[in-house]
């Protein structure tokens, strides 16, 4: 896939700050310094867009940029980083969950975990949540690079087992490294995939993105206390498989 521009568009404060919906998005979300930014930079190929930095909780806004005038990539603020959080719990903004739970023309989220880690409660809660709420995802496992090939096998592994039981078909999982370019094209490839097969029909009882098959019914999550993101009472319901663009 060929990305012939990469242009920083803008820096959002909350949901009515982001741009247009009509073009299809692609997010990176994760713990704090678990690689986002670095991961959007490796993926544009366009040199430093997102701005990355050693320390914990360095992206604050919803960052977007637009690649090729068609589509666009987002950098989001990581959880797992406030001072006081609990360790297993995480929590985002209110901009970050009205983001993900209200933005049509996100496609498909890019659940970030770092490969060194044995599987952290903090991320089995957020896939968790990300499943309950039935946004699109795949798993990305960063950092390939840093630790030796088996021990990144044994946490992919343990990290599908934690997760394995509430699915019918599993997440797709990729390995990639922002260092050496290790899982882009699987990552393009998965983009490319999804442009190409447009926007999804509301008719259509499939999404257009392969969605991670939840258990059913019911789907048995237990819900954990503070691990809602924001408490959104306004809690409305995605708009499934009706994207604008
Ligand atoms: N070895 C290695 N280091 C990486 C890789 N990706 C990121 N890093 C390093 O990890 C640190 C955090 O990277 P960021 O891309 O800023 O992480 P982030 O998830 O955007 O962090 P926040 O914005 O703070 O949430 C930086 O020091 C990066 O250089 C990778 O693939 N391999
Ligand atoms: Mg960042």
């Amino acid at each position: 896939m060929n990305i012939s521009s990469a242009i920083f568009d803008r820096s959002a404060p909350d949901l009515a700050s982001c741009p247009d919906e009509s073009l299809p998005e692609f997010a990176f979300i994760g713990r704090s310094n678990v690689g986002k930014s670095s991961l959007l930079n490796m993926l544009a190929g366009k040199g430093v867009l997102a701005r990355v930095s050693p320390r914990p909780g360095f992206t604050k806004l919803i960052n977007f940029f637009t690649m090729s005038k068609t589509w666009r990539l987002v950098d989001l603020p990581g959880y797992g980083f406030a001072q006081g959080a609990k360790k297993d719990r995480f929590r985002f903004n209110r901009a970050v969950n009205d983001y993900l739970k209200h933005r049509p023309n996100l496609c498909c989220v890019f659940a970030l975990l770092d490969s060194g880690l044995a599987p952290q409660p903090i991320d089995v809660n957020f896939v968790e949540w990300l499943t309950r709420n039935s946004i699109p995802f795949v798993l990305v496992f960063t950092k390939a690079d840093r630790d030796k090939p088996e021990t990144v096998q044994a946490n992919i592994a343990a990290f599908t087992a934690a997760i394995a039981g509430w699915f019918e078909q599993l997440p797709e999982i990729f390995q990639c490294s922002s260092t050496t370019g290790q899982g882009r094209s699987e990552l393009l490839g998965v983009i490319n995939a999804t442009l190409a097969a447009g926007p999804a029909q509301p008719e259509s009882p499939e999404p257009t993105v392969s969605r991670p098959r939840a258990v059913e019914p019911p789907f048995d999550l237990r819900v954990r206390a503070g691990n809602e993101g924001e408490d959104d009472s306004r809690d409305k319901k995605r708009l499934k498989g009706a994207r604008p663009w």
